[in-house]
This record gives structure tokens, C-alpha cells and sequence, in this order.
């Protein structure tokens, strides 16, 4: 496409049953905003939507155990993550939600679509593995059993994680619900799947050389490699039919008779949320939400992470062809991963920071989400996975943000007022080589964000405040001062200097859009406008004026203030609290590790401890006792209530059923009221991480174990 009249873009739907990581605004967010702000500045007609993704097991599942409803928990999380996404300046022109009315009735409206054109989805009655303790079918992931493969025993029903094969529930050998722990049973039931396979052959001319119906559609060579390579290397795997429907309570209603207890597969609807949220948009903008997901002169951009790619590559787009009428996506610019101090983010073991909770530590520290935006953007995991620090955190933000693009305009305001009582003096323009380059960094910015090299692109912009600092250096306004302070060469400095200012305050605005306002503020230049860069584009190409002489600009002040700062420590201290928490988290790994083998006993003494199998086969938790579970526990021989600290690991449901092994003679003793008659033995990992220790599964209960 040459010059497309309008933008469609997307970010990836979160799923609304946790809060938002650093990890997800570098992945499908960030860069979104900062391509989305550029095409604004640009003049383009452009729109970005995202929302919550609200269906799905795993929301379903989550409720189930905590005894809510699933409402409940898409409510609260839903809000969380609006939040977290307007602190970190993400300007989507309509955060949506799944659950909203519009979007069952277009998701229903799709799949009536392609079933009425009946080609596109057959019906299948397969078997099923089922929880008859929880009623309800099991995805694959809720299964878990020993893999067929290498013995691991807790593959999942998709995949073994300790082999890497793929797997499907029935694979599994002696196969267990997630839910209840107990063996699933296999129950017939009926669903629709979409005949991928029908798309094979287009979906490979498409991804592999960009073209569609024999059209050139968009360059390959503009996608990146890693996406290209995963499409490639699923489509060569052969496409078959997928189910897209579920047996779930909660969900979009499959829209024909004899579909009761049946919802759309979360993947199916989520995706058709974009264009939900876009019927929405339009609707409260006066729009015609059809310009931007049927016109051929309208480009579609998916932002997401490296997960999503199949889904967005080849699923949806199977989906919007087999519909018809619907544009597919010109780009999908998915990012890798990012990890956090050379892990993995894992919410449970505290290793990371959601943006709900930095935004609460941080806000004793002014423009701290602006310089996480910038940081990140500095090293996002554009072609490869990237790790965050908190040492690079504060070396950029100290070296980049503070000492060089802060400096640099506070100097040029405060020299400015110091020879020019901040007026702007009439002068004769600098046109050499420094304002060639000027030009041509700024091109280079926003060609760099058009692409999706936004790492370059902070870069940059680094460059372009470098540039004015040695000019300033150079030309050393101060000296020439001293010597005739009435030289025109300080003026001619100093407008120049104004001038990259001016440049800066425009293009910042994608990557730190506080930032840039506080400049203007300062600057006295208008806030930016959409269509202000392609403005500014013009005039530089043009050799224009950019301030007129005569403009007065205000105070001089600073616009980041250090972290290393000797007076102030606020800084330091904050980012000092995060790295303190992460050495804590090692410490206990290592001491967790490290634990002494405890002094011998003799044969005669163990033998006295009286160990033996058991099940436990009720769990409530204990009354104002955040650790304790009541269990009561099956020994063949008679059954015990025994007082456990697993209540911070595990709830009652998740331990009903587990086999365990128990110390029987134990002296018994109270806890919080209640007589504990035993132990129930558990293994703790390094990471204080607890699992059962039990015996084979085929044993009987009351075993003597030796
Ligand atoms: N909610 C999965 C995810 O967050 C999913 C994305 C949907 S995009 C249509 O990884
Ligand atoms: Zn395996």
C-alpha cells in the first residue's frame, strides 16, 4: 500500500484476571502508543483500540476457586488495568471490554456468518475429559498427568513442559483435573470447528510474499523475522480444523439451538473485540467504524507480544476471510519477551513489579512513569527477548534524560534569559551543517518509529539533544560574552539553540508526552496538536523560521532531577527499596538451600517415627489463621483431623484428593483450637515453594512407609 488514507491499529486484549507487568506495556503497548502518538503528530487519520479480554477457563476456573463470580473478578481487574494504562500515558482512543453487549452480538453475528456460508465449520462429537466434582469439562491445560514421552508427571493436556512435546489430554497417562485432583472421566460432547485447512494455501502466498487474490497485499520485508518465522513454520505443520467453541458457563452464547452450556472459545471472540471496540468508538465519535476495517486504502496494525503471533497471523485472519468482507493486517510487529533482573516475571514468587504497584512505590518520585516509558523503549524486546534493571533504569534516566536532554534545555532557557531577558532575539538562522543534521535526525526518528525500530528511535532522539549540547559547547555563547556582548553570534547560538528545543518539544511527545507539555509549558510554545510534526516536517525541509523572533519564554526550570542526587535521596531511596526486596528474595532462596543437615539420629530413635499413606479427603480454611488448613485426612484405618500451614500455597479445593504421606504418632497438639492429630509431610523447594510428598498413586491408604 502506498499511502493509506487511515490507520487501524490494535493492541493485544489482556486478559482480565491479573494485573499489567512492565513486561506487558514493553510488549504490545508501549510501542503502540508511541507509533499511534506519531501518526496523530503526523496529521493521520488514525484508530486505536484495545479492551479487556473477560472470557475464558482460566476467569471461570479462578472464581470457581475463590467462590466468586466471575464478574466479580473481571470488574476489579478490568479497572486495575484501565488504570495502570492511563498513568503510563497509553492514549487508546477506546479502552473496551469483552463483555460488553455490542461485542457478544458481533462475535455471535461472525460466527452465524460463516455458518450460514457452510463452509467453514463443521460439527464434531468428540469425547472429553470431565471433572465430576467440579461439573464441568476440562481444558487442556487443567489436566495433568504423566507424559507418554520422557515420565514427567506433571505434563499439562497440551504440553510437557520437561520435553517439549506437544501433547492432547487423552495422551496422558493416568490423567488428573487441576480442579479437584481427581482422574477425569471421558464424557461425549459436541462442538464446532473451524476447517483451517481451507486457508492453508492463500494464508501461504500471504504471509510468505504478501500477496492476497493474486494482489501484492503489503511487504513481507517490512514484518519482522522472528514473526515470519513462526507462521512459516506453523503453516509448513499443516493447518487442521479447529474447535471454536467451549463447554463453559461463562462466555458468549453459541448462537443456535441445541448449544446450551456451549460459549464461543475465548480465542474466538477475543480478536473480534477489536473490531467491537471499534463499532463502539465510532459510535460515540461519529465515525463509520466500516472505513476502518473494510476500506482497502486503510491499513491494519496488530500490536501483541510473541505468543500471540499464530492467533493473529493465521487464526484471525482465517476467521476475517472465511467471514468476508474484512480487511487483513498489512503488519503485526510483535515484540519478544522481557525479563526482569535476569528472570522470568513470576507474580508468585514476587519477582517483578506490576504498574499498580510501581505507580503507588514511585509517587514521592516525580515523572518516574514518563522515565519507566522511556527506559523501556530503550530496551525493548523488539527482535529478541531484552532483560530490565534497575541499574539501567537509573543510569538512563541519570545520563540520557537527566544530563543530557534536561540539560540541554534548561541551559538554552537559562542562558537565553540571562543575555535576552528570554525573548527571543532577531538573529541570522543558522543553515550549516548542524541544521542539515538536524534534519535528517529528525526524519530518522520518525522513520524509525514507521517501521517499528523504536529503540533506534529513542536514540535517536538522544542524538538530537547531543547535537545541541555541543553546538552550545562549542560556540560557548558565555565566552564570546565576555569579550563584546553585544557579538550577533550569541543571538545566532541561542535561536538555534531555541530551535532544537522546538524540534525536541514536538517529537518527545510519543515517547514522554508529560515531558513534552512541561517543555512547552516552560517554552511558551503552543501544546501539540495532531498534524504539528508533519508541521514542523515541513518547515525544517523548508528552512523556515521555527520561533519568531519577539517569542518570550517563561522561568527557566528543571525537567528531571536526578537520582544519584547527594542532597536528595528520594530517588536513590525508592529505587534502592526495589533492589533491597529482589536481594531478599535470593537471600531466602539461598538460605532455603543452603539449610544444614540436622544432627544425626540413631536407627532406634527414627524407627520410632510411625509413617503412613493417606488422602485427604476434606479441607476447610482455620478462622482468622492466614497459614493453617483443617484437613481431615483418610489413613485406611481411621480417619484425623490434622492442622497444616499450606493456606498460603494452596486452597481447600486444590488439596482435596491429594495423596499424602502422614506421621501418625505424633504427639498431638493444638492449634488455634483444634486438636492436630499428625503431620502431613510436604517438601519445600528454594524458592519456598511447598509440594506434597506422597507415595504411588495405586497404594492403599495406611501403609506403613519405611
Ligand atoms: N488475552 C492473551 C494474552 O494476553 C489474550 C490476547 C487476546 S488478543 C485478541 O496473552
Ligand atoms: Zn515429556
Amino acid at each position: 500500500m502506498n499511502q493509506p488514507k487511515r490507520y487501524m491499529i490494535t493492541s493485544a486484549l489482556p486478559y482480565a484476571n491479573g494485573g499489567l507487568h512492565l513486561g506487558h506495556l514493553a510488549g504490545a503497548y508501549l510501542p503502540a502508543d508511541i507509533f499511534v502518538r506519531t501518526l496523530r503528530l503526523l496529521g493521520k487519520d488514525v484508530a486505536w483500540v484495545c479492551g479487556s479480554d473477560e472470557h475464558g477457563a482460566a476467569i471461570t476456573i479462578r472464581a470457581k476457586k475463590e467462590g466468586i463470580s466471575p464478574k466479580e473478578i473481571i470488574d476489579k481487574y478490568h479497572n486495575e488495568i484501565k488504570d495502570s494504562f492511563e498513568a503510563f500515558g497509553i492514549s487508546f482512543d477506546l479502552y473496551h471490554r469483552t463483555s460488553a453487549d455490542i461485542h457478544h452480538a458481533n462475535s455471535q453475528e461472525f460466527f452465524k456468518t460463516i455458518l450460514e456460508k457452510g463452509e467453514d465449520l463443521e460439527v464434531k462429537e468428540t469425547e472429553q475429559y470431565y471433572d465430576e466434582k467440579f461439573n464441568q469439562f476440562l481444558a487442556d491445560r487443567y489436566i495433568q498427568g504423566t507424559c507418554p514421552k520422557c515420565e514427567n508427571e506433571e505434563a499439562y493436556g497440551d504440553q510437557c513442559e520437561k520435553c517439549g512435546s506437544d501433547l492432547s489430554p487423552t495422551d496422558l497417562i493416568n490423567p488428573k483435573s487441576t480442579l479437584s485432583g481427581e482422574n477425569p472421566i471421558l464424557k461425549k460432547t459436541k462442538h464446532w470447528f473451524l476447517k483451517l485447512q481451507n486457508h492453508e494455501e492463500w494464508l501461504k502466498e500471504w504471509i510468505s510474499k504478501g500477496t492476497l487474490d493474486g494482489k501484492e497485499h503489503h511487504d513481507p520485508k517490512t514484518w519482522k523475522n522472528h514473526v515470519l518465522g513462526q507462521c512459516m513454520s506453523w503453516l509448513e505443520g499443516g493447518l487442521h480444523a479447529r474447535s471454536i467453541t467451549r463447554d463453559l458457563d461463562w462466555g458468549i452464547k453459541v448462537p443456535v439451538e441445541d448449544a446450551d452450556g456451549k460459549v464461543l472459545y475465548v480465542w474466538f471472540d477475543a480478536p473480534i473485540g477489536y473490531i467491537s471496540a471499534t463499532q463502539q468508538w465510532a459510535k460515540d465519535n461519529g465515525k463509520n467504524w466500516e472505513d476502518y476495517w473494510k476500506s482497502p486504502d486503510t491499513e491494519l496494525i496488530h500490536f501483541i507480544g510473541k505468543d500471540n503471533i499464530v492467533f493473529h497471523c493465521i487464526i484471525f485472519p482465517a476467521i476475517l476471510k472465511a467471514h468476508g468482507g474484512y480487511n487483513l493486517p498489512t503488519n503485526v510487529p510483535a515484540n519478544q519477551f522481557l525479563n526482569f533482573e535476569d528472570r522470568k516475571f513470576s507474580t508468585s514468587k514476587g519477582w517483578g513489579i506490576n504498574l499498580a504497584d510501581f505507580v503507588s512505590e514511585f509517587q514521592n518520585f516525580e515523572g518516574a512513569n514518563e522515565a519507566l516509558r522511556f527506559v523501556l523503549t530503550r530496551i525493548m524486546p523488539e527482535n529478541k527477548d531484552a532483560n530490565f534493571k534497575w541499574a539501567d533504569f537509573v543510569d538512563v534516566y541519570d545520563n540520557e534524560l537527566v544530563n543530557n536532554l534536561g540539560n540541554f534545555v534548561n541551559r538554552v532557557m537559562v542562558l537565553s534569559h540571562k543575555y535576552f531577558e528570554g525573548k527571543t532575539p532577531s538573529a541570522t538562522l543558522v543553515r550549516d551543517e548542524n541544521f542539515d543534521n538536524l534534519v535528517a535526525l529528525t526524519q530518522k526518528c520518525i522513520e524509525a518509529i514507521q517501521s517499528f525500530q523504536f529503540k533506534v528511535a529513542t536514540k535517536t532522539l538522544m542524538e538530537i539533544s547531543s547535537l545541541g549540547n555541543v553546538f552550545l559547547q562549542e560556540s560557548a555563547p558565555w565566552k564570546i560574552f565576555k569579550e563584546n556582548p553585544e557579538d550577533p553570534q550569541i543571538a545566532n547560538c541561542l535561536v538555534f539553540c531555541a530551535e532544537v528545543v522546538k524540534v525536541i518539544s514536538i517529537l518527545i511527545e510519543p515517547f514522554l508526552p508529560q515531558t513534552a507539555i512541561k517543555i512547552q509549558q516552560l517554552m511558551n510554545f503552543s501544546t501539540s496538536q495532531n498534524g504539528d510534526l508533519q508541521t514542523l516536517l515541513n518547515n525544517l525541509e523548508a528552512k523556515n523560521a521555527l520561533i519568531e523572533e519577539g517569542h518570550t519564554i517563561n522561568e527557566a526550570a528543571l525537567l528531571f532531577a536526578k537520582i544519584n542526587d547527594r542532597k536528595d535521596t528520594t530517588r536513590k531511596e525508592i529505587i534502592d527499596r526495589q533492589v533491597q526486596k529482589l536481594e531478599a528474595i535470593l537471600e531466602e532462596e539461598a538460605a532455603q538451600k543452603a539449610a544444614p543437615v540436622k544432627d544425626t539420629v540413631s536407627f532406634e530413635d527414627f524407627s520410632k517415627t510411625d509413617i503412613r499413606t493417606g488422602k485427604i479427603i476434606a479441607a476447610e480454611k482455620v478462622k482468622k489463621a492466614n497459614k493453617l488448613l483443617k484437613l481431615t485426612v483418610d489413613l485406611g484405618f481411621e480417619t484425623r483431623t490434622i492442622v497444616s500451614g499450606l493456606a498460603e500455597q494452596f486452597t481447600p479445593e486444590e488439596v482435596v484428593g491429594q495423596t499424602v504421606l502422614v506421621v501418625v504418632n505424633l504427639a498431638p497438639r493444638k492449634l488455634r483450637g483444634i486438636e492436630s492429630q499428625g503431620m502431613v509431610l510436604m517438601a519445600t523447594n528454594g524458592a519456598g515453594k511447598m509440594s506434597f510428598v506422597s507415595a504411588d498413586n495405586d497404594f492403599e491408604l495406611g501403609q506403613v512407609v519405611f
